[in-house]
């Protein structure tokens, strides 16, 4: 690649910058802020991706096609996913403060769930696609002789990985791995509020020795920006997104140019049942945290809780007194358990959501307003958890996403109301279901309109198993062998004999 005159490219990380062809790029041209969301200070100032530079990296990321890359077979792409599982782990401090200045996460979720994640998703898809078998059939032929047809899958091709804030590096690798596994290239364009992580796997990209191209990162926004030009580009060949239902639309529409298949994990509003029969203490702490675990912005999050009427007094009282315990802090503070939100603006957005909630009548259990904080983190995007009780089904606070620490408890008497309940939404991700009742708990998971129902439990992944949202939650499946359906193709071979 030839390095046009507005770029500075140089071989290790600089603060910010895109990774296109094996190298760090630093355009002179915009930049836009990265600010830490638990201190308001400046992270970085991160380059903006042109038009030109994201045809940059599609560029590259169509060469590495053709070289050595695409000439691997299954055991090398397996073992140079392994080495990168090492490298992250070997930089796992790095990584761990990268994403905790640019989330304002605690320490002891992203060093016990995100980076971890990071390392796994490489391995768990190193080892899936060393077991991938296809299928073969063998038939009579009208001259009387006979062909065999086998399936091959090959790579899609160049895939766009557009991925969001909440759960940086777990998320963007959940789909890079996947896709380099199948041979694909990528390139990646992270959340403009969190643009550090992405970067920095490129490093670790060169030092496992995938060969430059493969992996590509363009930093910028969505819309007139780096992740629309990226989602229109006629170089990319299939474009998996997590992220709002909203922009999946968008990027749906992108796709329509050029007939693309996409793969969208998105938004949901997952509701917990909680039955009188269950492990009142368990349920309280799974509760905990499904509603408020990385300030209520994980999309498999509960937001609606329905509790079985006898329990239901006793329920709201523990939760209140739980979710009253936890601590706003230092995220790099081992006992800190709650972060801010992840800016400003979306404080914003989950303050009018606890505006609402007082307009529609809710009872406050608990919160309801800004965490009080002092130096250095008055200007952070601190919140309050927040429980409500009270309000309608159809109100606003109970249809909408809000993706803050907040949810809103409702009794109910009988099994088909709480299921009815739970399946009223125009999303369908997941649900969490807590019961003793072993019978209980195989019907309701069956009824309920979601693509991961978990019994007793919450966010407990095995990456083997199918995940994916139903409903406006998403289109497709990905982990373990599901993901094949989208980043490989299947091509038939017919041979007569
Ligand atoms: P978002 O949709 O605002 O942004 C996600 C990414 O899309 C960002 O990189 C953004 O720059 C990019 N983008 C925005 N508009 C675009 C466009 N028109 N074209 C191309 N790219 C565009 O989401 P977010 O605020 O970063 O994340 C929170 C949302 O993500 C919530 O709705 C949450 O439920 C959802 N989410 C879903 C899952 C899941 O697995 N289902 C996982 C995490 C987050
Ligand atoms: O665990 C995963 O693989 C996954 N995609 C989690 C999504 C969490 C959403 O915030």
């Amino acid at each position: 690649m030839s390095t046009p005159a507005h770029q500075i490219i140089t071989a290790s990380p600089p603060q910010a910058a895109h990774f296109i062809d094996g190298r760090y790029v630093c355009a002179t041209g915009a930049l836009f802020e990265n600010r830490n969301p638990a201190t308001g200070a400046l992270v970085s100032l991160v380059p903006e991706a042109d038009e030109s530079q994201v045809d940059d990296a599609v560029r590259a990321a169509r060469r590495a096609l053709s070289g050595p890359w695409g000439r691997m077979s299954e055991q090398e792409r397996a073992a140079l996913l392994r080495k990168v599982a090492d490298g992250i782990m070997r930089r796992f401090d790095d990584f761990l403060r990268a994403e905790i200045l640019d989330t304002g996460k605690p320490k002891s979720l992203a060093a016990h769930l995100d980076i971890p994640r990071g390392a796994a998703n490489f391995n768990v898809f190193a080892d899936q696609i060393m077991a991938v078998a296809t299928e073969s059939f063998r038939m009579a032929t009208p001259n009387g002789g006979q062909a065999l047809n086998y399936a091959i899958r090959v790579p899609r091709g160049v895939i766009a990985v557009i991925s969001p804030w909440n759960l940086p590096l777990l998320l963007m690798t959940w789909k890079v791995a996947p896709a380099l596994a199948c041979g694909n290239t990528v390139v990646v364009k992270p959340s403009e509020e969190t643009p550090t992580t992405a970067m920095l796997l490129g490093e670790v990209m060169n030092e496992a020795g995938i060969p430059p191209g493969v992996y590509n990162v363009v930093q910028g926004f969505g819309p007139s920006s780096a992740g629309e030009f990226l989602t229109r580009h006629p170089g990319v060949n299939g474009i998996t997104f997590t992220g709002e239902t909203r922009t999946g639309t968008a990027i749906m529409k992108a796709a329509a140019e050029g007939v693309r298949p996409v793969s969208f994990e998105l938004g949901g509003k997952n509701a917990a049942l909680v039955f009188a029969d269950c492990d009142l203490e368990a349920a309280v702490q799974g509760t905990l945290r499904s509603a408020f675990a990385n300030c209520g912005q994980v999309c498999l999050g509960t937001e609606r809780v329905y509790v079985q009427r006898p329990i239901f007094e006793a329920f709201v009282a523990r939760l209140k007194r739980a979710a009253e315990g936890l601590k706003c802090g230092d995220p790099f503070d081992a006992s800190t358990t709650l972060g801010p939100l992840i800016s400003q603006e979306h404080r914003r957005k989950v303050l009018s959501y606890y505006e609402r909630a007082r307009a529609e009548g809710a009872e406050i259990v608990t919160g309801g307003g800004i965490a009080d904080m002092s130096s250095p983190f008055a200007s952070g995007s601190w919140i309050e958890p927040t429980i409500w009780t009270g309000l309608p089904e159809e109100s606003v606070v109970n249809r909408e996403e809000i993706f803050g620490p907040c949810c809103h408890i409702r009794p109910f008497d009988e099994e088909d109301e709480a299921v009815a309940a739970a399946n009223d939404s125009p999303y369908g991700l997941a649900a969490a279901i807590w019961t003793q009742d072993v019978r209980r708990a195989h019907r309701v998971a069956s009824r309920v309109e979601v693509g991961i129902a978990w019994v007793n439990s919450w966010f407990l992944r095995d990456l083997r198993t199918p995940f994916g949202g139903s409903k406006q939650s998403g289109i497709g499946r990905e982990g373990g062998v599901h993901g094949l359906e989208f980043y490989t193709e299947l091509r038939n071979v017919c041979v007569q004999l």
